[in-house]
């Protein structure tokens, strides 16, 4: 049952949450079988029910919420909404550490910890690297940044979310890497949804290419660890070059002409084909292929 407390029979907690939505109640879920005493906090009411049945007390207002705990997590749907609750009980967060699990750039994230600083509150910024119901298993990781100190002092009931991992003392870290993180995915996805579309254009079902597809996939990504070691040394031929940059380029409009073969109009990843071509143009054909993350580097004038 529901119960939205009076602010006077609010009582101490170790933690507070902001923000009920599918992830906030993942991790408040997280943090009572933890055993954890939690106060929660939501805009709209109903979604604390099954929390405050397990024993989660339920706050009326962002300020009683606060005003319960020391450790605030924050999971709302963007930096607005983070931005339009917190702003007005910056003073009663003072010497408070908050948490901010909202998805968020790196300049988001950057802007949040100048203003907690304003204010005396010590601010970790996160990136969730999970869906729902992986939190709280060893599936998740969530990467934090920002306070170093408030961080270490709280890392034990964080990992009750998923495994925290440290990715620096710059705010925007976490959010950089939580972005970097999903591009990675997302570019698999692309990748993958071509793939099957060419798969499917072809024959009726999909599923029983897709072993062969997890595999190849699988064995390429083991290809990574030699890509980022000529990123970092800038030498896209460190470790010798089994398949160069001239070969690939050429094999590249083999993926325009099955598109057109199978009558198909869309080719997702004709814009990396595209950087290929025009790094060989520029004369590094015999570099890897990595040799094309030049060409992301650039910056705007
Ligand atoms: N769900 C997921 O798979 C991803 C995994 C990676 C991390 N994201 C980020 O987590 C943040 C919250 O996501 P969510 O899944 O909980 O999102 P919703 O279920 O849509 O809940 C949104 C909550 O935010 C509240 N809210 C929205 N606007 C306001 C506002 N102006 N003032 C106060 N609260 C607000 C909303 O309240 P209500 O609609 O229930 O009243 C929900 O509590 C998000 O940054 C993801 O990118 C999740």
């Amino acid at each position: 049952m529901t119960s939205s407390l009076a602010p006077s029979s609010l009582t101490p907690s170790s933690l507070t949450f902001l923000g009920l939505g599918d992830m906030g109640r993942a991790l408040a879920h997280s943090a009572l079988k933890a055993d954890h005493s939690i106060t929660v906090w939501n805009r709209s009411s109903g979604k604390d029910a099954e929390l405050v049945a397990a024993g989660a007390q339920s706050a009326p207002t962002v300020a009683d919420a606060v005003a319960a705990a020391d450790l605030i997590v924050v999971c709302l749907l963007d930096d607005a909404s983070f931005r339009q609750n917190l702003g007005p009980v910056a003073e009663q967060l003072r010497g408070k550490v908050v948490v901010n699990l909202t998805t968020s750039t790196p300049g988001e994230a950057r802007e949040l910890a100048k203003w907690a600083q304003e204010h005396g509150i010590r601010f970790v910024d996160g990136g969730i690297m999970a869906i729902p119901p992986m939190i709280g298993t060893d599936a998740a990781f969530i990467l934090y940044s920002g306070d170093r100190e408030a961080y270490d002092a709280h890392a034990e009931r964080f990992a009750a979310f998923g495994e925290p991992v440290f990715a620096g003392t710059d705010p925007g870290a976490a959010a950089l890497q939580d972005l970097a993180l999903l591009t990675g995915m997302y570019g698999m996805f692309a990748g993958a949804l071509q793939s099957l579309a060419l798969v499917r254009s072809a024959q009726p079902e999909v599923s029983s290419f897709v072993p062969l597809l997890q595999r190849w996939i699988g064995a390429m990504s083991g290809a990574l660890g030699q890509m980022a070691a000529q990123i970092d040394a800038d030498d896209y031929k460190l470790g010798g070059v089994v398949s160069n940059l001239a070969m690939q380029a050429a094999g590249a409009g083999h993926f325009d002409d099955v598109v057109a073969d199978q009558g198909l109009t869309t080719n997702l990843i004709a814009p990396l084909t595209e950087l290929m071509k025009r790094r060989v143009a520029d004369g590094h054909g015999e570099d890897d292929v990595a040799s094309v993350v030049e060409l992301l580097l650039t910056r705007k004038a």
